[in-house]
């Protein structure tokens, strides 16, 4: 199995909510390695770059607006094929569609409101994780849950 990295960003309405402990804990949980995190100011820039394939959306900018209400906080989870695994976690995009259980399904209604993004590809997650972190932002450390967690026999 391939170990992965992928880019989760707490926005701005799961601080405002007091969602991020709960939000960390659900990947904390799943037996997700955290490998970095920050707070970070997005800017236009970093913005345009991110949502890149929805410029043309008539809600882009009221995008950007949402996502620059407060800094948001980044976090780089490691885990064996963790990127589609934290999509699940994550849930659909629009909140009121999201399944039960997930993050979106449990704590959103809406769009752009939906508390995290997250990676949906090895080639975007490396890009993104690129994009918020310097190299040496990110820790390689062992953690004892890990043979359990993958157990193999
Ligand atoms: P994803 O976050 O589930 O990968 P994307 O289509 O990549 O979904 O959209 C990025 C973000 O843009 C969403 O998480 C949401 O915050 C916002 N967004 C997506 N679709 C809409 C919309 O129809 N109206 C307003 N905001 C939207
Ligand atoms: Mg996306």
């Amino acid at each position: 199995m391939d170990k992965e990295r992928t880019l989760i960003l707490c926005k701005p309405d799961a601080l405002q909510r007091n969602l991020l402990g709960a939000v960390i804990s659900r990947f904390e949980r799943k037996g997700l390695k955290l490998v970095g995190i920050k707070m970070v100011g997005l800017s236009d820039t970093e913005l345009d770059e991110h949502y890149a394939h929805l410029k043309d959306k008539p809600f882009f900018e009221g995008l950007k607006k949402y996502m620059k209400q407060t800094p948001v906080v980044a976090m780089v989870l490691e885990g064996e094929e963790c990127i589609d695994a934290v999509r699940l976690i994550t849930g659909a995009t629009k909140g009121a569609e999201a399944d039960a259980g997930t993050i979106r399904g449990d704590f959103a209604m809406a769009t752009p409101g939906n508390i995290v993004h997250a990676s949906d590809s090895v080639e975007n997650a490396k890009e993104e994780i690129y994009r918020f972190f310097n190299d040496d932002e990110l820790y390689d450390y062992a953690k004892i849950d890990e043979t359990f967690l993958y157990w193999k026999d």
